[in-house]
């Protein structure tokens, strides 16, 4: 959240607000918290010795979002997540520009961590969503970012 405070009892003013469309992420591997990925929902940042890079965060919100901008350079996308037992965790939704691409599975029998799940895009200029589907949990640990195999 973006908050423009007034200072003391002179006057601010605001006309117009212009946003930015946020820069692709280049090839590469991504913690959880890397800038450049857009979470809307409540998301939590958990420490865990067994996450990569000892860190992860989850969300049980159905409406949890995390969100982020690629461009031709990359073929495909892998998001390393938690697994565990089905009514705890659950799903989530891969959207490629606003459609679907796939759903990923983030059950097991039990609580698996640093789980990659691979995904192919055509290379191009586009705004990857994940989201959380239900009130399951979902987790993201680390997304790399690859060219096309
Ligand atoms: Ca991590």
């Amino acid at each position: 959240m973006i908050t423009l405070k007034n200072v003391g009892t002179t006057y601010s003013d605001i006309d117009q607000i212009t946003l930015g469309a946020a820069a692709p992420l280049p090839v590469g591997v991504y913690q959880e918290n890397a800038a450049g990925f857009m979470y809307n929902g409540a998301w939590t940042q958990n420490a865990n010795a067994n996450a990569l890079g000892e860190a992860r965060k989850f969300t049980n919100d159905p409406n949890g979002t995390v969100s982020f901008a690629i461009n031709n350079t990359v073929g495909q996308v892998t998001v390393y997540r938690t697994t565990y037992v089905a009514g705890v965790y659950g799903s989530m939704q891969v959207f490629v520009d606003g459609t679907l691409l796939t759903t990923i599975n983030n059950t097991s029998t039990a609580f698996l961590f640093r789980q990659p799940y691979t995904f192919a895009v055509t290379p191009g200029n586009h705004v990857i969503t994940l989201k959380n589907v239900g009130t399951t949990y979902s987790d993201i640990d680390q997304i790399k970012i690859e060219p096309a195999s």
